[in-house]
Order: structure tokens, then sequence, then C-alpha cells
């Protein structure tokens, strides 16, 4: 008997209703054509609507909901019109990364053509690396406080944290996929003659782990030239490791330098599988574009093809899921040669529009 996937069918908030639906539809469509058994199970909460009916971003039992799941199919968090960002972030995305101990935030970056680039003379080919995040401690804490708030000796505290097994791990992950890649190389993104004690160390890590990988070439480089090198000589980039903030800022500038943040996905990876991972765009809910119809579901629609590269790597994954993958990247690849484009590629195309011409190319 075929194995079946489960997979959580999260919207979230704003464009994450609208790109989700088209996530869904090409996955269909990738499914029916290559005989993989994909169950959706669909979930109105770790939503902003949700919060304001219930007073919480997710039931209490979230966590047992999602552990019976293969994967997490997430669309965005955040309205900040009613619930601040803050709340809704550590109430869901934040509670999943860590809970759920995905680890590895794995970023593609890569300029397609047919995507009008903003940086002068550059082709496709020239931009094409990955960040890995680290994604479940570093400077995203709830470590802290604020004395004498209101007054004028407020003071305000807020922790950062690097553990030797989280900084450990995904180091590792980046060399291993650096290794796996042809030019071999890994940027190892700190800050270490500011930030005094945790850049130095992570550098430090980073310099007794590769002494275990010879093949890699290792650059580590301060997180203000490195985010100028994004914009100038992106080619230099094959494999960028970063911590928490660091990595989060450097996985919306390498987009937006390939022409628009409308195209970058991502997948939260527990590389254990000891829990679900969960795929997501890099784009968050957008307000100023949500409910019009426009938003680009491309970073959707590529993170579902993420997912299913991570279920193809299963032990006991069914044929199929790669080819999809693989489909899935053609298609998109070809519509944004080809057309149609939404706003943020120079078009006029809804997100619906964009979603049908991928998965007509499935069917
Ligand atoms: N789909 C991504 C999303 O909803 N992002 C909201 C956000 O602000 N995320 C911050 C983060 O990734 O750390």
């Amino acid at each position: 008997m075929t194995r079946s996937f489960k997979i959580a069918a999260i919207a979230g908030d704003g464009i994450g209703k609208e790109v989700l639906p088209e996530g869904l539809k090409v996955l269909e469509a990738a499914a029916r054509r290559f005989n993989i058994d994909l169950e959706f199970i669909h979930f109105e909460w770790a939503s902003c609507d949700y919060y304001l009916k219930t007073g919480d971003m997710m039931p209490p039992d979230w966590k047992a909901q999602l552990s019976r799941m293969d994967a997490i199919y997430f669309g965005a968090v955040g309205w900040p019109a009613t619930v601040p960002d803050h709340i809704s972030l550590w109430g869901s995305l934040l509670k999943f990364r860590r809970e759920f101990d995905q680890y590895i935030n794995l970023r593609p970056v890569r300029l397609f053509e047919g995507v009008p680039c903003p940086l002068a003379n550059r082709k496709p080919g020239d931009i094409d690396f990955y960040v890995v995040r680290e994604n479940t401690e570093g400077e995203y804490t709830n470590l802290g406080g604020i004395m004498f708030p209101g007054t004028e000796r407020e003071v305000v505290i807020q922790e950062s944290v690097f553990s030797r097994h989280g900084t450990d791990r995904v180091l590792k992950y980046a060399f291993e996929l650096a290794q796996s890649r042809a030019r071999k190389h890994l940027t190892v993104a700190t800050k270490s003659n500011g930030v005094a004690i945790s850049m130095p160390w992570w550098d430090g890590r980073a310099d007794a782990m590769a002494l275990g990988y010879p093949d890699i070439t290792v650059d580590k480089q301060h997180i203000d030239i490195l985010c100028a090198r994004f914009v100038l000589q992106p080619q230099r980039f094959d494999v960028v490791v970063a911590s928490n903030l660091f990595g989060d800022i450097l996985s919306d500038l390498g987009p937006a330098c390939t022409g628009t943040i409308g195209l970058a996905p991502s997948g939260n990876l527990n590389p254990e599988r000891s829990f679900p991972s969960l795929f997501e765009p890099v784009h968050g809910s957008a307000p100023d574009i949500a409910g019009k119809g426009i938003a680009n579901p491309i970073a959707m629609i590529w993170s579902g093809a993420m997912m299913l590269g991570f279920l193809a790597d299963a032990p006991d994954a069914p044929g199929g899921c790669r080819e999809a993958h693989d489909a899935i990247l053609a298609a998109i690849e070809q519509v944004l040669r080809e057309g149609p484009r939404t706003g943020d590629l120079g078009g006029t195309a809804t997100t619906v529009e964009m979603g049908d011409a991928i998965a007509g190319l499935l069917a």
C-alpha cells in the first residue's frame, strides 16, 4: 500500500489566506500527476482571528494535534491592527519552531530567468545560494525585563542565548549542505568586533567545526559588510549560516536582491524527523496588500515543493515526491519566464491566475 502524508494546512493571517489555497492547488495537481497520497487537514487557529475570539493564538492541545502530522504548510502570521506582532508571533510560529525543535530555517535565494533583477548586470546563475538560519534560540528570546517602567529611570534588558548544542548543530547542517554543493563554500555571518562575547564564540565554534570539513572554504564576515556584499557581489555566496536574527534579516535582503521577496520560500526543519517540519513563505501577512487578491503565491508554492523534497528524503518515502518537487520548480521557472506575472514582478495578474498557471503546467 502507498504511504500517505498528512499535511496540516494553516493559512494564518493576511495574504496567508490568499496564497495558501494556491499552494494547495499546485500540491494537489502534483500529487495527482505523481500518484502521491497527500491528505490536507485544515486548521483555523494560529491566526489573529482565532486570538480575537479566544484570547489565545492556538488551543491548549495544539501540539498533540500537530504531532500527528507529517508536515505543516503555513501561510503567514500577524495582523498588527488588532494583535501586537510579538503576541501573534510568539503565540504561533515561534512555538512551532521551538516546541517541534525545527532548529534549521533553510531559505534558498535564487535569481530566475524573467525576473527583473534590481542589481546591475546580474543574470540567472549569478545568485543561487542558501541562507541557513538558526531557528530556536539566539536573539529570539523572551528573557529579560523592564525595570522602573514608564519612568526616567527605565532600563530594558533583553538577553540572547547561544548554546553550544544549538550553535554546533546549525553549523554542522550548514557545513554538510556546503559539502553537497559544487562550490563547497560557507560564509559564517557574525559581528565579532562589536558583539564581543557571543559572536567571537560563534566564530570559534565555526573554526573548530571547519577542522572536520577540510574541503569547505570558510569565510567569516561581519553582518554589516555581508549585507553590503549581498547587494554588490551576490555571486560570492553559496551557503551562508547565521544566528536567528541575522539569518532573518539576510533572508529578506537576499530575495529582495533577486527582484522580489514574493518568491522566497523556507523550510523550518527538524532534520531528525522527531517532529513535523514546517514550510512557509519568507514573507509575512502583508497587511498593505491583504484582501486585494494581488499577492504573489510563488513563495508559498515553492515552499510546498520544498516540503515534498523534504518528505522525499524520509526513509519510508514513496516514489514520486522528488519528481513532484522537480516538476513544481520547473513549472515555477516556466511561469516566471513566460508569465503571467503579479504586480511585484511588473505584471497585473492576480494571485489566483498565477496559481492556476503553475497548477495548469502540472496537469
Ligand atoms: N510566513 C512567514 C511569516 O508569517 N512571518 C512573520 C514573521 O514576522 N516572521 C518572523 C520570523 O520568521 O522570525
